[in-house]
């Protein structure tokens, strides 16, 4: 697998489509769709960011990439599942931030795995605390990669007690990934890994808040 991240990488940084589609389509034969996204896609994004970071590529390389990536995504990403889910009622959204695959994902991957959720979108503090309550959502799903806006993920929480609201709050993104912690100081519920954790977690809530 690592030959054909180096590869699609490679692909991506030289701008070429047909080459990283082809080599898209080869992880699909193999594996599932999210599993091709989460061990292909996942890691030549974070590779290209930390080359980004070290001076070896330009930020319209990673920014072309992730674009085409989303197309990539998007096209192959099951819109839903025949047998849905309609427990807990859920959310999610991008707080702040712009970097939108992570969320798209997420959501993609709950969606095709039977939950029905609601897609806020970007969202600022105010408008999404305002809107949850509103919906009277009871997981909150939260999506961010620059650290700035995982520190704000404390704001909405901090709110939303203050509410009692009882809405549980699971966050996923870059900052958590970095700093393990993370997720409890900014007074989150838990914090998952990957799309796949994001699923096994909200289905062990499911029994606790039936
Ligand atoms: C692609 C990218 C971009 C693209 C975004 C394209 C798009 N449409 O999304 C572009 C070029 C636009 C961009 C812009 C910027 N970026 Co940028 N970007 C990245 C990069 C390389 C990859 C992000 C990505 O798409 N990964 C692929 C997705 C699928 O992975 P993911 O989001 O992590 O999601 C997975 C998991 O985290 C998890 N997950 C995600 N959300 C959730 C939510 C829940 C509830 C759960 C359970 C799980 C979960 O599941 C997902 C699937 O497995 C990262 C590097 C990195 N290490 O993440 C930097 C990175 C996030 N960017 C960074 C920066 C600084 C910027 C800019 C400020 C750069 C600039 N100077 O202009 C701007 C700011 C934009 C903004 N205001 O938001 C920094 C943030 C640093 C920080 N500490 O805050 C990073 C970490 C790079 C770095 N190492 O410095 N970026």
């Amino acid at each position: 697998m690592s030959d054909l991240i180096k590869a699609f990488r490679e692909s991506l940084e030289t701008l070429d489509r047909v080459s990283a589609e082809a080599l898209f389509q080869q992880a699909l034969a193999a594996q599932t769709p999210i599993a091709a996204i989460e061990s292909l896609v996942v890691p030549a994004l974070e590779q290209m960011g930390q080359a980004w970071q070290e001076g070896s590529v330009a930020l319209s390389q990673v920014y072309m990439s992730g674009r085409f990536c989303e197309e990539l995504v998007e096209r192959v990403l099951p819109p839903s599942d025949p047998d849905r889910k309609h427990q807990p009622r859920s959310a999610i959204v991008l707080l702040n931030d712009y970097h939108a695959l992570g969320k798209r994902i997420v959501y993609s991957v709950m969606r095709a795995s039977g939950f029905e959720l609601f897609d806020y979108g970007r969202m600022d503090v105010e408008q999404l605390v305002e809107r949850a309550i509103a919906d009277r959502i009871r997981v909150l799903m939260i999506s961010v990669l620059m650290l700035p806006s995982a520190l704000r993920v404390s704001e909405v929480c901090a709110r939303l007690k203050s509410r009692d609201s009882g809405i549980r709050v699971l966050v996923g993104g870059a900052p958590f990934l970095f700093d393990e912690q993370l997720w409890r100081e900014v007074g989150a519920d838990a914090m998952g890994h990957s799309a796949s954790e994001a699923v096994t977690i909200v289905e062990r809530w499911m029994g606790d808040m039936a």
